[in-house]
């Protein structure tokens, strides 16, 4: 390595003869248990490292936890309704997807995946733009400069490496841009978690690699994906910290990814945190669940719903209020019915537009592939205006 890029940093390798870590080495691994500030009971504990955030702070984002249940639950309905072509639910997750986003200030940038509609929408941008991915209308359905949130990456981990190079440039241009990025415990055996963590401790840069270890890549299990005792764990190959925490519980996770993002934003360099989170609901609605776990290895995740344990502890201090709590359902039901007003409107899709927008100019197959969809269309609108019925007639496809 250069001294460049370890500018500032101390060796890892101190202490005893023959290489035994030291303690700055000791300083990366992340806590023996998940950190937890508030137990499922709602109660909150006293953690040394990570102060307890304020309880406006909490109630704010406890706000928008209520909202992302509900988002979920309409884009679940709205794909049995066939208005959505598919949705990766959130569901039980919904506090890492709010404190994702909360932790991060307007010049920062976020980087999702596919799962994480609700981290979109908590950082700004309109629900409506978002779904419209799903109802297969648009390459992307939001401009990711507005808010800075990339388009949400559906082949895994590759969003990884983006997020290093815009942390890279970030720090290049001496601006103070911090960069989150987002993937599942299925996206760390990639190939392309490697090269993003590696780069991104090697240059140093701002960067928050956020795992959501759910326990599942669709059927397969976390047993199958990895043996190393934790996802954090792996920080500390690469140089960088990791840590744990409980991804159900809200202001561990605000606490923990704050503390991460104001490490990068100071110099800090990358860091690695994992939430130990479940995914309550099958993949997608593409996938059935039931034929690779039992109902009772969901039931056991029921009672450490984050909406549940938040809203027990601001209710035992007397922040959250039956009249707040109405009052927050509203809102949330304000949001889901602009979602349902806005898909269940039929779209003017033009079918060219596929080819628009990949390439600056159309290959040659594409200009074919074009051409041969518009004479397709043409000839079903002429059959249909002439009663004979198009070209897909007979078709047994
Ligand atoms: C490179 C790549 N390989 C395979 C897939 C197919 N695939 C889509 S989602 C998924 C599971 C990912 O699991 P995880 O990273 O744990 O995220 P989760 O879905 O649990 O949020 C797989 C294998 C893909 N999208 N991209
Ligand atoms: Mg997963």
């Amino acid at each position: 390595m250069s001294t460049a890029t370890n500018e500032g940093r101390g060796t890892l390798m101190g202490g005893a003869p023959g290489g035994t870590p030291s303690t700055a080495a000791h300083a990366l691994l992340p806590s023996v248990d998940p950190v937890q500030l508030v137990d499922p009971d709602g109660h909150a504990s006293h953690d040394e490292r990570y102060p307890l955030p304020d309880g406006r702070r909490l109630l704010d984002a406890y706000g928008r936890l209520v909202a992302g249940r509900r988002i979920n639950d309409q884009a679940n309905a709205l794909v049995r309704q066939g208005r959505l072509a598919v949705y990766p639910s959130s569901h039980g997750q919904e506090a890492c997807q709010v404190a994702a986003a909360v932790v991060l200030g307007e010049e920062d940038w976020l980087f999702p995946t596919y799962r994480d509609t609700v981290a979109v929408i908590t950082r700004g941008v309109d629900p409506l733009e978002v779904l419209t991915l799903l109802r297969g209308d648009w390459h992307a359905g939001y401009d990711p400069y507005e808010h800075r949130v990339a388009t949400q990456a559906t082949p895994l981990a590759t969003q990884l490496l983006h997020a290093v190079g815009v942390a890279h440039a970030a720090k290049l241009r001496g601006e103070s841009t911090v960069v989150l990025a987002m993937c599942g415990d299925g996206a760390t055996s990639e190939g392309d978690f490697h090269e993003a963590l590696n780069f991104a401790a090697v240059f140093h840069v701002p960067v928050v690699f956020f795992i959501q270890n759910n326990e599942f890549a669709i059927s397969v299990p976390l047993k199958n994906q990895t043996v190393a005792p934790s996802l954090a764990h792996k920080a500390i190959g690469y140089g960088m910290p990791g840590e744990r925490v409980d991804g159900n519980d809200l202001a561990a996770l605000l606490a923990v990814l704050g503390a991460a993002v104001d490490r990068a934003r100071d110099g800090g360099g990358p860091s690695l945190v994992e939430a130990h989170t479940y995914r309550m609901q099958a993949h997608t609605n593409a996938d059935d669940a039931t034929r690779y776990r039992s109902a009772d290895d969901v039931e056991r995740w029921v009672p450490k719903d984050p909406i549940v344990r938040m809203r027990a502890y601001l209710r035992g201090l007397d922040l959250l209020t039956d009249e707040g709590e109405r009052i927050l359902a509203d809102e949330a039901d304000v949001v889901a019915a602009a979602i349902r007003a806005g898909l269940n409107t039929e779209v003017d899709v033009n079918p060219q537009e596929l080819f628009e927008y990949v390439y600056t100019e159309k290959t040659s197959q594409l200009r074919e592939q074009a051409a041969l969809l518009r004479e397709e269309l043409e000839r079903d609108a002429d059959a249909a205006a002439a009663g004979t019925g198009g070209s897909m007639e007979g078709d047994q496809r």
